[in-house]
């Protein structure tokens, strides 16, 4: 069994959105076509509280783009983006998200942020995920969406270690790349045994 697994596809990450990833809205169509080609169809949605600590507006002094040492882990902060509720939050318009069997919301632990689907940055608070692809029989994952070097890359590296076989459709994702951030999520997932297609 196969899910596609459709990472944060999302207004703030497209055009005019807070953090928008350059060409994010190019990748919707083809998402959507995949769509039919799946035995399941699972979106992640980034659902931060306001005053998020992945914000630079929560750490005084601070900007986007730095990064800081939070107790997991070095953190990139961030511009304001994908708040509950919000606009920016919203699933791109022309996404079918109707057809989605599971929508998975993370980063709402105000305290820790999540890239993965699977797993907070933490490395071990889990999004429950797991559970439901391994309850439904799913083992294979195609993996897509915003942004290849953070969301998409840290899902498919915990899809990865966690046994599942995951193919990461490069055609269907798109970068922010910072300081060389896609050549080295690219690495590191080709390391992993995660075939970039
Ligand atoms: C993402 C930065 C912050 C992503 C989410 O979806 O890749 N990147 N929050
Ligand atoms: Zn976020």
């Amino acid at each position: 069994m196969q899910a596609l697994v459709v990472i944060d596809v999302q207004k703030d990450f497209c055009p005019e959105g807070a953090l928008a990833v350059p060409g994010g809205e190019a990748i919707v169509q083809g998402i959507n076509s995949l769509m039919a080609e799946v035995d399941a169809v699972i979106l992640t949605q980034d659902w931060h509280p306001a005053g998020h600590s992945s914000f630079a507006s929560s750490h005084p002094g601070r900007a986007p783009y730095e990064v800081i040492e939070m107790p997991y882990g070095p953190q990139v902060l961030w511009p304001d983006h994908c708040i509950q509720g919000s606009l920016g939050a919203q699933f791109h318009g022309t996404l079918q998200a109707e057809r989605a069997d599971l929508i998975l919301r993370k980063g709402y632990n105000p305290a820790i942020d999540s890239y993965s689907a699977f797993f907070e940055n933490d490395h071990e608070t889990p999004t429950g995920l797991e559970g439901y692809l391994r309850s439904r029989g799913i083992d294979r994952l195609l993996m897509v969406g915003l942004a290849t070097d953070f969301c998409v890359a840290y899902s498919a590296l915990d899809g990865a270690r966690l046994g599942f076989d995951v193919e990461v459709r490069e055609d269907l994702c798109r970068a922010i790349d910072l300081d060389g951030s896609l050549a080295q999520a690219r690495a590191h997932m080709r390391e992993a045994g995660v075939v970039l297609a």
